[in-house]
């Protein structure tokens, strides 16, 4: 089915396996997402790379999260049992040892799209439906807005409560980005800022200079600070976000890699993520008919 723009664009539904993605066009760049999950797996500016890592790997399998680009955890994120009880209420005992929430192995639709000259700009939602009431049973409903230009990559992520009680999640656009070296790969931003170690037994520590890769890295900073700036051998980028109470930092290294479904033993050396979440004490709190937006913009210089 194609969605027609103009004549210099256009956007259809293309099948990768078992799953269904959008495919857009534009003379300025080029994108792909999979309706499970909303996930952005590409998004290629003209005469550019693909700015988001996806693992050669991938496997596109209804019910399992592709390895790569944007994922989004929502409801919660990773395993249930860490978070706080105002968000663990509301998760099924069933679901709970779904690592990262059920959002991203849920078939979204593509509610809006609207060509700019400069760009587009595409919004997902997700249906009511019943399985997703068999696993979670909160108030908060999600919209997924992408907006994209020849340098520009923006996520946004926007939560309602259409309860009548106050509502808990913690959420996170799990971020997967390419490098040439993780060895020679630095993060600016986060001097100073204080991170839960998850392999650490979740002890709190201060960050000191900017954060490098020597070794399996599973970090969540708190009140990070709205822009972070990314080194690598081949490029420059700006993380950009609000809303965001907490940057993940994810690196597998060797020994891990060697047990993550979709990656190849060395793949840990070729990426990294980063993750703008509200996770542990910063989770989301929302009052009744409160909206709040989880935004992420991605800029090269
Ligand atoms: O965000 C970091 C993390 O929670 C790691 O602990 C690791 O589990 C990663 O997410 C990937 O999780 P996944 O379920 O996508 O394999």
């Amino acid at each position: 089915m194609s969605l027609s723009l103009t004549h210099s664009a256009f956007c259809r539904y293309i099948h990768l396996d078992e799953l269904e993605a959008v495919r857009v066009k534009h003379p300025l760049l080029s994108a792909t997402i999979l309706l499970q999950g909303a996930q952005l797996i590409e998004f290629t500016p003209q005469n550019q790379e693909n700015w988001l890592w996806l693992s050669a790997q991938a496997e596109y399998k209804k019910g399992a999260s592709v390895r790569g680009g944007i994922p989004i955890c929502w409801p919660w994120f990773g395993a249930a049992k860490r978070n706080p009880p105002s968000v663990l209420n509301d998760i099924k005992p069933q679901a709970q040892d779904i690592a990262h929430g059920i959002a991203r192995t849920q078939l979204w639709q593509l509610s809006h799209l609207q060509e700019h000259v400069n760009g587009l700009e595409l919004t997902f939602s997700l249906p009511p439906k019943d399985k997703q009431h068999t696993l979670w049973c909160g108030t908060i409903t999600p919209k997924l807005n992408i907006s994209m230009g020849k340098n520009h990559l923006q996520v946004a992520l926007i939560n309602h409560n259409t309860g009548e009680q106050d509502a808990s999640i913690s959420q996170a656009l799990h971020t997967y980005l390419p490098t040439q070296d993780i060895r020679q790969t630095q993060i600016y931003g986060l001097e100073n800022s204080l991170y839960v170690d998850a392999l650490n037994h979740w002890l709190c520590f201060k960050q000191q200079g900017a954060v490098t890769f020597r070794a399996e890295t599973d970090r969540i900073y708190r009140n990070a600070l709205p822009h972070m700036r990314l080194h690598t051998p081949k490029y420059a980028m700006h993380i950009q976000s609000t809303g965001s109470n907490s940057t993940v930092i994810w690196n597998p290294w060797v020994k891990k890699s060697q047990r993550l479904s979709q990656f190849a033993h060395t793949d840990y050396q070729k990426m990294l993520c980063i993750e703008t979440a509200n996770v542990l004490d910063d989770h989301l709190k929302l009052a009744p008919k409160q909206t709040h937006t989880l935004m992420l913009r991605l800029t090269q210089q």
